[in-house]
């Protein structure tokens, strides 16, 4: 009797929180899981109730792909048309970069009013914060916040890019004059670099640029103390890279003491991996290799871990021993920049051997993390998406997916894989219209989110804005005002822009990261000013990992040395084949696509616009 009603408790259980998950998210019959294709991505089903251009009596979601074929058939490609062909009005546009600039003037403010010299804005309670002394084991701080006016430097060449240069300059003498390093606190040496070591070097290149295309950005008798400042923060983590054995750094340093004695012996990928472009920018302006051979050597040790039947890296190492502590392979947190720094720093340096490794480390991705059809826009099948897999076996390591893998579509756009990019942005897009901000992580089986804060993160913005570079499809505009006005509506409060602690009550916590101003609004200005100087001076401009602007040009393809490559790594080193089950052979696929038109028809179908 006891397992009869023990089963009867499960069924009452289940009916009642399918009808609660009906009643709240309208997901449906099946428990939030829709009959499924290969993959149950159901993609079909993410949709915003109410939210955005054309959701408003759609009706879409709830039907599946045969509901998109039957609107597909009953002429709705006018209706595309109409809404996203034609041209995004021009006063419309400058409307929009007015707000996004008026977005990073009032955090930018409020920071220099209620919070400068400390290195970040408590947005609700108009404060300052630094460095967590009382918890050093709070990391979620002390990794990012040195007590160096983070906010203040990371937003220096946004300034420069909105074309305001009484503030930049006035910026500019203020970190000369009051930023130091020589400080006792123990930061993560990826952040410090991305943040810091790049805004630095981006904002010196712009004031020693012959062509000061962004207007006079000029700075009266400066000397050349950014890069100064620069060198003197990337020795204090030079320690980092000492005593280990594999050439990987520790992922923490103290800014006057080097490494903890009690450091943690692991790091992630991305942490280790990506400050090649920051530091080989250092060393060629400094004309001293050191910096860029420790960041080029952690590269090279990481690759050569790499497993050797899928190609693919874990996430998570040991420095000392070179074993794979995390073995989840993704797109996301963890691995995110690795790939990034690969092409950008062949697209800045020239190196033939970084674009070799991005080149098949992006076939990898492409055989073992992709899944869905083939083609984004056509055949059979769920539309692409990029999943964890254990990085030995190929295997689906879980079924979520995180908001940082969304920078991803912009790094396709740069190797020309467009529509590729195309589909995996409309994925991420889906998401944002259903919460109006993305979840930190969402389960894509079922359809809801695993993490729910969102701290104002800039990578959905940035692969709209290279996405519009790339198509110039008013469609992307579109997404950015949307996402421009979901962050007004959602996340300003009295002093700032706020971190989502709860993506769908849209609960707050008092922190405003500084990427939000170095990159979220960055990125949004830009995708809005046509004009901007970025893409009309002629120069061609990259952006680092943090969106810091740099020039792409010979000087950083001319290393003063002859041989930046260091030693081959020891054999015994690399990753142990365990990979018993594997069953996937790399595919040829084509893996680069000439740039296309837009199919819009297909991201409707993705994200329930009409
Ligand atoms: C930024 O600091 C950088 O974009 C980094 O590469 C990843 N995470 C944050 C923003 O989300």
């Amino acid at each position: 009797m006891r397992w009869r009603a023990l089963v009867l408790a499960l069924v009452l259980l289940r009916l009642g929180l399918q009808a609660l998950l009906w009643l709240l998210l309208g997901l449906g019959p099946g428990l939030g899981l829709p009959p499924r294709g290969p993959l149950g991505l159901a993609l079909q089903r993410l949709r915003g109730p109410g939210a955005g251009p054309g959701a408003a009596g759609s009706g879409r979601g709830a039907c599946g792909r045969a509901h998109w074929a039957a609107g597909l058939r009953r002429g709705r490609t006018d209706e595309y048309e109409r809404r996203y062909s034609g041209a995004f009005p021009a006063a419309l546009r400058a409307r929009m970069r007015d707000r996004a600039r008026g977005m990073f003037v009032f955090g930018y403010d409020n920071y220099m009013a209620h919070a400068f010299p400390q290195d970040e804005l408590n947005p609700i309670h108009c404060r300052g914060r630094g460095p967590d002394r009382r918890d050093p084991s709070n990391l979620n701080i002390n990794d990012v916040l040195g007590n160096y006016s983070l906010t203040l430097v990371d937003a220096l060449d946004t300034l420069a890019i909105m074309g305001n240069s009484s503030e930049f300059r006035k910026a500019v003498r203020l970190v000369i004059d009051t930023v130091s390093f020589d400080k006792d606190s123990t930061v993560q040496v990826f952040e410090a670099t991305i943040r810091v070591l790049g805004s630095l070097l981006s904002a010196h290149r712009i004031i020693t640029d012959a062509r000061q295309p962004f207007g006079d950005m000029t700075v009266k008798g400066y000397d050349n103390e950014l890069l100064h400042m620069a060198r003197d923060l990337a020795v204090r983590l030079l320690p980092a890279f000492e005593n280990t054995r594999t050439g990987i750094p520790y992922p923490r340093v103290n800014l006057k003491t080097g490494v903890p004695p009690d450091s943690n012996n692991e790091t992630c990928t991305a942490g280790a991996g990506s400050l090649l472009v920051e530091f080989g920018i250092l060393s060629r302006l400094l004309g001293d290799s050191t910096f860029e051979w420790v960041a080029r050597r952690a590269v090279k040790a990481l690759w050569d871990l790499r497993s050797n039947d899928t190609g693919l890296l874990g996430n998570v190492v040991n420095i000392q021993t070179g074993h794979w502590v995390g073995r989840q392979s993704g797109l996301g947190a963890g691995l995110d920049s690795f790939y990034e720094y690969l092409l950008k720093a062949y697209i800045l340096f020239g190196e033939e051997e970084d674009l070799r490794m991005f080149n098949a480390a992006y076939r990898s991705i492409q055989s073992y993390l992709r899944r869905g059809r083939e083609a984004c826009n056509e055949g059979e099948g769920d539309p692409p998406l990029y999943v964890n897999v254990n990085m030995f076996s190929g295997q689906l390591m879980n079924t979520w997916i995180d908001s940082l893998q969304a920078f991803f579509p912009g790094l396709q756009v740069l190797i020309g894989d467009v529509e590729d990019a195309i589909c995996l942005h409309a994925f991420y897009y889906a998401i944002w219209r259903r919460y109006g901000a993305l979840p930190e992580r969402f389960n894509w089986q079922l359809q809801a989110p695993d993490v729910l804060f969102y701290p104002l993160r800039p990578e959905l913005v940035e692969s709209t804005y290279l996405l519009y570079q790339a198509t110039k499809n008013p469609f992307y505009l579109h997404v950015g005002m949307d996402i421009l006005q979901s962050l007004e509506q959602h996340t300003r409060v009295k002093c700032g822009y706020a971190t989502l602690h709860h993506v769908i009550n849209k609960s707050k916590e008092d922190r405003m990261e500084s990427f939000f101003l170095s990159e979220t609004c960055k990125y949004l200005y830009l995708l809005f000013d046509e004009e901007n100087p970025v893409h009309q001076s002629g120069t061609r401009y990259m952006f680092t990992t943090e969106g810091h602007v740099v020039s792409v040009d010979e000087p950083l393809r001319e290393s003063p040395w002859k041989d930046i490559s260091p030693e081959p790594r020891s054999h015994e080193l690399r990753a142990p084949n365990s990979s018993s089950n594997c069953n996937r052979v790399p595919d040829e696929r084509r893996y680069t696509l000439p740039l296309k038109s837009v199919y819009m028809r297909q991201i409707d179908q993705m994200v329930g616009l009409i």
